[in-house]
């Protein structure tokens, strides 16, 4: 029992013998696996075919399957514009420019921020509980989640039965199946018969009841957010079909008798159409998802399961190496992680980000927020929202790289969205064109600033994720895609046309009000005009704008418009202690918080390439200034995020060293899931793009192989990574150097591509392939 322990307290865990011979870790070392079941969220494992999920505890006497349906949030529509926003705003930028940033702040807090000042909350559906009874122990257990299959399965023997649980989401059928069998170990020609019941639970205002004989339904409304009511209706029904045996319903529970076989198939659904429109019927979905399966047998849904989630998922291969530390259950091997060298677990942690996001970004859904796709509280950590100023944006750093670019169309489809209630508020709030969003956004799309001040007086979020369309396009080249992403380029753009300032001093160009994220430069102060991050987020935003129009051959005047703005835009400069300097006057070394979790202004070196070792000798170094004086210890993320810049500074080494300290157990949790803490998904894939950004890096150009391997990783092998330009790459090592590299593309795309010092030029033939050696010489 996990999730609802407190709900449901009479149910214990029965007795789990473990075991006695360990083992080893099957399919080539994509498998997370234990020798007992979950006893708390973070060592459940989770499922998910992008919209619907669980976390899978395993349980013997109970097994727990706790829901997740991506639409499922507090409140319903609002509008958080703040009637007094616009006409506080000359005044706060009055208080900005004649240096009172704390009295700005406060008239900000007064005036500014949205209404109400907190958004809506992701929330859990409730759980499937099977209940089998008996108390009697469990011998020869085992759990895993099978990352191949996207499987997870529960093994174990009472008695002379063996039974076992496979679960897995499937995105082509959009329902969860569950399979458990029973059979006779001691004569297989046996019958072996289960007896379990099944029971919905839930925190939110909910009723179950059943249908028929083997129909169960949990049917609730949302609750309510600061922005008002709950508005959303909610169903998960579950039809149960056995081998054998009995099925019966009593109006709350199923109950199967002496079955051999019983395959459990869940369906989930909300009344959620879009972020202004709740007028779904999850009735109607939730059954007409049950009833289309009707004729399908498990091993065809199985099947269909399979091959969507290979079809993708292997694309791409890695192997660090190996040593006897991946022999042990992944719990045993978090532990061990400082202590017991173990770069198969780095690869896990790699293909584990890559089911992750297979699992909680798929089209037409929601985009991963702070948990994914898995949460069982109805008051999450921060809402499991959505952060945009680093934390949706790091979700989605992997997604290209790891070659999972369809992943990234929620997050295009919430860019689409923000693009309209942004523009709403620009206009309400601001009196400006063009579309904004700010640090937090929610299922309902609100873009104003929220919490405080202090965290939220930031209009760059949206412009951030914008720099995902563009990533987007520098991978694949897809004009058509450029084409439908540029509107909201221009529009992001366009709100800075109309609210950049001119700063009194050098009579720079600068956002005001603004934050560099989260981070005070004096005490209690975030407040202030042209932080770095700003500038570089604005600088690359001006580019793309510039370049998309160029590649599409529109708004010629319009881009001479940004080319003239952005010349007029703060440099990034280096402050007196060496570092790149945090805000415009240069107070780093006077902020509060030396080691602040955030490194914001090193946006521009990554996930940006505005500054790059090769080409800014200079600011590079300050780079690296910056991150020695804040540290290598943070919160997940934030350490994900230096190892992504160590990677990209060509260290190795200390990449590893972070990347070390991310998979022990203060950050990783025994199911793999980023510590924060407490758990928040956006370590697992800032750690995986951290580990592609040490075996390749592209960019203006060039695809650099092998950019920051760790001597920890001496041989090695990765296969179908992805390099800006329209390429894959492979790539094969031993003894600490390239042995081969093979580059595809279409045929005549030219790339220079970079090993250390050495570089070649490559213009791809017919057919889209090269094969290079460990000198960059033709194979
Ligand atoms: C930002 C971070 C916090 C946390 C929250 C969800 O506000 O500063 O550390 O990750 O998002």
């Amino acid at each position: 029992m996990i999730a609802l322990r407190a709900l449901l307290p009479g149910i214990a865990t029965a007795a789990v013998l473990t075991a006695q011979e360990p083992a080893p870790s099957p399919a080539g070392g994509l498998t997370l696996w234990y020798r007992q079941p979950a006893t708390q969220w973070v060592e459940a494992l989770p499922i998910g075919n992008g919209r619907i999920g669980a976390m899978v505890s395993g349980g013997v006497e109970t097994e727990e399957f706790q829901l997740n349906e991506d639409t499922l949030w507090s409140g319903g529509p609002y509008d958080p514009v703040n009637p007094d926003g616009r006409a506080a705003l000359p005044e706060i930028r009055r208080l900005i420019a004649a240096g009172d940033l704390a009295a700005a702040q406060r008239l900000a807090d007064e005036k500014f921020l949205s209404r109400p000042l907190t958004q809506a909350a992701y929330q859990p559906v409730g759980s499937l509980l099977i209940t089998m009874g008996g108390t009697e122990s469990a011998l020869n257990y085992r759990r895993e989640l099978d990352l191949a299959a996207a499987i997870a399965r529960t093994r174990f023997t009472i008695g002379w039965t063996d039974y076992e649980r496979e679960a897995f989401a499937s995105a082509p059928d959009q329902v969860i199946v569950i399979r458990q069998t029973a059979r006779n170990n001691h004569d297989p020609n046996r019958p072996a018969g289960m007896t379990f019941a099944l029971a919905f639970v839930s925190p939110q205002p909910s009723a179950v009841r059943t249908l028929g004989r083997d129909v169960l339904i949990l049917h609730g409304r949302n609750t309510a957010a600061d922005s008002g009511p709950g508005a959303l209706g909610f169903e998960a029904r579950v039809r149960v079909a056995t081998e054998g045996g009995t099925v019966t319903a009593d109006g709350s529970q199923l109950h199967v008798v002496d079955a051999s076989a019983a395959v459990i198939t869940i369906a989930i659904a909300t009344s959620y159409r879009r972020y202004d429109d709740v007028s779904g019927d999850p009735a109607a979905l939730t059954e007409k998802a049950l009833a289309v399966l009707a004729g399908r047998s498990f091993a065809e849904l199985r099947a269909r399961h399979l091959a969507e989630h290979q079809r993708l998922f292997r694309r791409v291969a890695i192997d660090l190496g190996h040593t006897p530390a991946e022999d042990l259950p992944t719990d045993e091997r978090i532990r061990n992680a400082a202590t017991a060298p173990d770069p198969a677990l780095a690869a896990l942690y790699f293909q584990y980000g890559r089911y992750l996001l297979l699992s909680s970004s798929r089209p037409g859904g929601q985009p991963t927020n702070l948990q994914g796709l898995w949460n069982n509280r109805l008051w999450p950590p921060w809402g499991s929202k959505y952060t945009i100023n680093i934390n949706t944006e790091m979700n989605y750093w992997p997604v290209e790289v790891a070659n999972l670019a369809e992943c990234a169309e929620p997050l295009v489809a919430l860019i689409r969205d923000l693009s309209v209630t942004g523009a709403h508020f620009a206009r309400e709030q601001y009196g400006a064109g063009g579309w904004v969003a700010h640090h937090n956004t929610d299922l309902w799309r609100a873009a104003g600033p929220v919490d405080g001040a202090y965290w939220g007086l930031w209009p760059s979020g949206g412009a951030w994720l914008c720099r995902a369309l563009w990533e987007h396009y520098r991978f694949s080249e897809d004009r058509a895609f450029l084409a439908q992403a540029y509107p909201l380029l221009k529009g992001a753009a366009e709100f800075f046309v109309d609210t950049l300032v001119e700063e009194p001093t050098h009579h720079w160009l600068v956002t005001s009000p603004s934050i560099s994220p989260e981070n005070a430069h004096h005490p209690g102060v975030t407040i202030t005009a042209g932080p770095t991050m700003d500038s570089q987020i604005i600088r690359d935003l001006f580019t793309e704008c510039i370049d998309a129009a160029g590649i599409l051959g529109v708004d010629a005047e319009f881009r001479d418009r940004l080319a003239g703005l952005r010349s007029r835009l703060p440099p990034n400069q280096i402050g007196r202690q060496g570092q790149l300097q945090e805000w415009l006057e240069d107070w780093d070394a006077i902020a509060p918080e030396q080691q602040h979790r955030h490194v914001s202004h090193l946006y521009g070196f990554y996930p940006s390439d505005q500054i790059t070792l090769r080409r800014d000798p200079a600011l590079a170094a300050a780079v690296r200034r910056t991150l020695a004086i804040r540290g290598d210890e943070s919160t997940g993320w934030a350490m994900a995020w230096r190892l992504c810049l160590w990677a990209r500074l060509h260290d190795g080494e200390h990449a590893h060293r972070i990347l070390t300290a991310l998979l022990g157990p203060g950050r990783t949790y025994p199911n793999l899931f980023d510590a924060h803490p407490p758990f928040q998904i956006d370590g697992n894939f800032g750690g995986t793009a951290g580990i592609a950004e040490m075996l390749l890096q592209s960019g203006a150009g060039e695809i650099e192989l092998l950019p920051a391997l760790p001597s920890a990783w001496p041989a090695g092998s990765v296969r179908g990574l992805r390099a800006r330009g329209g390429f894959e790459v492979d790539l094969a090592w031993a003894g600490g150097r390239l042995t081969a590299a093979v580059i595809r593309g279409a045929a005549g795309t030219a790339a220079t591509v970079r090993l250390g010092d050495r570089t070649v030029a490559l213009r791809l033939a017919p057919g889209g392939q090269a094969r290079l050696g460990p000198d960059l010489q033709p194979l």
